[in-house]
C-alpha cells in the first residue's frame, strides 16, 4: 500500500512523454570546454544600472543554498530529486538593479550556447547556478563549474559551463531555440519543438 502510493507520487512528477531514469546521460553539443580558475569569471551584463563581474572565488563566496529538483530532458529522460548546491538565482538578483524595461534573459556559455527565458521563469524561486549535485562538484561534462538550473522547463535551459548572464528588453532566440526547439520549453505542456509555438503568443 504504502509502495504503491509512492509510485503515484513519482508518476505525478513525470510530465508526459517522458522516462524515468537513474543515470545522469550527458547531453552536450561540441565538446567540454576546459576550465582555468584564474581566467574564468562570469558577469551580469546588459540593462542592468551596473554590470558585475565575479571571479571564481568571489563567486564562491555567494550565498549557498541546496535543493532537490526533477530534470527533464527533450530527448525523453526525466531524472528526479538531483541535489543541486550552488547559489539561487533569487539570491543573486539582491545584487543587481535591473532597468525597467528589462523582460528577457539571454544566458552566456563556454563554448558559445546560449539559451533564453523570460525575466519572471529566470528569478523563480527554483532557478539556482550550480556548482555541486548529489553530494559532488559537478562532473566537467555536466557543466563544472557552474551550470544553471531552471527545474520547471525541459533541461536545454538548464545551460552547462555558464560565463554571463545578460538581461534584455527583447527575446532573443538561443542555440536550440533556433534549432527547432520551443522558446518556452514547458515539460507539462511538452513544448519541444518551434513548430508548436502560437504565434500570438
Ligand atoms: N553549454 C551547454 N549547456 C547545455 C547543453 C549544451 O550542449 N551546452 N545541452 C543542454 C541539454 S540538451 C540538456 S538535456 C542538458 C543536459 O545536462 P547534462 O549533460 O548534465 O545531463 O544540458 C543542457 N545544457
Ligand atoms: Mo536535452
Amino acid at each position: 500500500m504504502a509502495k504503491a502510493l509512492i509510485a503515484e507520487d513519482v508518476a505525478a512528477r513525470v510530465p508526459p512523454g517522458q522516462i524515468l531514469t537513474d543515470k545522469f546521460p550527458v547531453l552536450t553539443y561540441g565538446a567540454t570546454p576546459r576550465f582555468e580558475t584564474k581566467t574564468w569569471d562570469f558577469k551580469v551584463v546588459g540593462l542592468v544600472e551596473k554590470p558585475l563581474r565575479f571571479s571564481y572565488a568571489e563567486f564562491r563566496a555567494l550565498p549557498q543554498s541546496r535543493q532537490l529538483a526533477d530534470f527533464h530532458c527533450v530527448t525523453t529522460w526525466s531524472r528526479l530529486d538531483n541535489a543541486w548546491e550552488g547559489v539561487k538565482v533569487a539570491d543573486l538578483m539582491k545584487l543587481v538593479k535591473l532597468s525597467p524595461e528589462v523582460r528577457h534573459v539571454i544566458i552566456h556559455c563556454d563554448g558559445d550556447y546560449t539559451t533564453n527565458l523570460p525575466l519572471a521563469q529566470f528569478v523563480a524561486d527554483d532557478v539556482m547556478l550550480a556548482y555541486r549535485h548529489d553530494g559532488a562538484d559537478l562532473e566537467p561534462d555536466h557543466g563544472f563549474p557552474l551550470r544553471l538550473i531552471v527545474p520547471k522547463l525541459y533541461a536545454w535551459k538548464s545551460a552547462k559551463w555558464v560565463r554571463a548572464i545578460e538581461f534584455a528588453d527583447l527575446d532573443r532566440r538561443g542555440f536550440w531555440e533556433v534549432r527547432g526547439y520551443h522558446n518556452h520549453a514547458d515539460p507539462w505542456r511538452e513544448e519541444r519543438y518551434s513548430f508548436q509555438e502560437d504565434p500570438e503568443d
